[in-house]
């Protein structure tokens, strides 16, 4: 059995002074996504940052590191819609206009540690719909146990007609389910038949919960967006170590790593 890696390079929250090995401008991504590629990564979740290094939905931004990534690597782009706290939700639809194989749909609004996560459900239907106007394969992000029901729904409504579905478990989020092992399994327990599934869990039990994720069938995520350390007091010197250890831990487990061709099929993206 293979298993699909996505390197998350970026996310919306970390900044260089966090870990100056962090991404954050399309040169740099593209670099850190084509490495991650090269240990074994088959698609790459991509957030954008302005030239301030702040969150940005800005179109020029998202082609150019779209291109920048498409040069350097046959990678699966996935940009995220979450994009940040601070960016309004009609910008962050936008970016499905860009035609990405895949994109993150959140399905509820949330508190967000400090911050607030909007994605009023209006605005999530109408995202579902286009994102499946277009092609554009969904990622649904559920950081609690009512946001599986709230995609189930949008399932029920067909705003979500590509089989498989594909769900992110998120965990560790202040205002989402906390990054524990009952947690995760409350979660994949629920999952419709036929789901395909990987844990998200941000901060420090991000490695132990990615192996018990492994070891229960699912996908596995990597990359500093979710984990700016490799071990305690220990930066992560870039994406590609974390990619490398999740090979790693598949590897031990006696499951192969997926690449992109088999990871399109086994999500089952359209031909673009
Ligand atoms: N960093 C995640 C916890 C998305 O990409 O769509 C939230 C997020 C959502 O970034
Ligand atoms: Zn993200």
């Amino acid at each position: 059995m293979s298993v699909v890696i996505t390197v998350a390079p970026t996310g919306p929250i970390a900044s260089k002074e966090d870990n100056p090995n962090l991404p954050t401008q399309p040169e740099e991504i593209a670099d850190a996504v084509a490495l991650a590629h090269s240990a074994g990564a088959a698609v790459a979740h991509i957030h954008l940052r302005d030239s301030e290094d702040r969150p940005t939905a800005d179109l020029d931004i998202a082609r150019r590191t779209m291109d920048l990534i498409t040069e350097r690597c046959p990678i699966l782009i996935q940009l995220s819609t979450g994009v940040g706290l601070t960016v309004p939700f009609e910008e962050r639809e936008a970016l499905v206009g860009l035609r990405p194989q895949m994109a993150t749909l959140n399905p509820c609004s949330m508190s967000f540690g400090s911050g607030e996560f909007r994605n009023p459900p209006a605005d999530v239907r109408r995202l579902a719909g286009r994102m499946r106007d277009l092609g554009v394969k969904p990622e649904l992000e559920i950081y609690d146990t009512g946001h599986l029901d709230a995609c189930l729904r949008l399932c029920d409504e067909g705003l979500l007609d590509d089989e498989p579905l594909q769900f992110s478990i998120v965990l560790g989020v202040a205002g989402g389910m906390a990054a524990t092992p009952d947690n995760l399994l409350t979660l994949v327990r629920r999952l419709p038949d036929g789901a395909i599934w990987q844990v998200i869990a941000i901060g420090r039990r991000n490695l132990e919960l990615t192996a018990i994720g492994l070891a229960l069938g699912g996908n596995a995520r990597a990359g500093l967006e979710d984990v700016l350390y490799l071990r305690k007091g220990e930066l992560s010197p870039g994406n590609q170590p974390l990619v490398e250890r999740t090979v790693e831990l598949a590897s031990s487990l006696d499951l192969g790593v997926a690449t992109v061709d088999e990871a399109a099929a086994l999500l089952g993206l359209q031909k673009q």
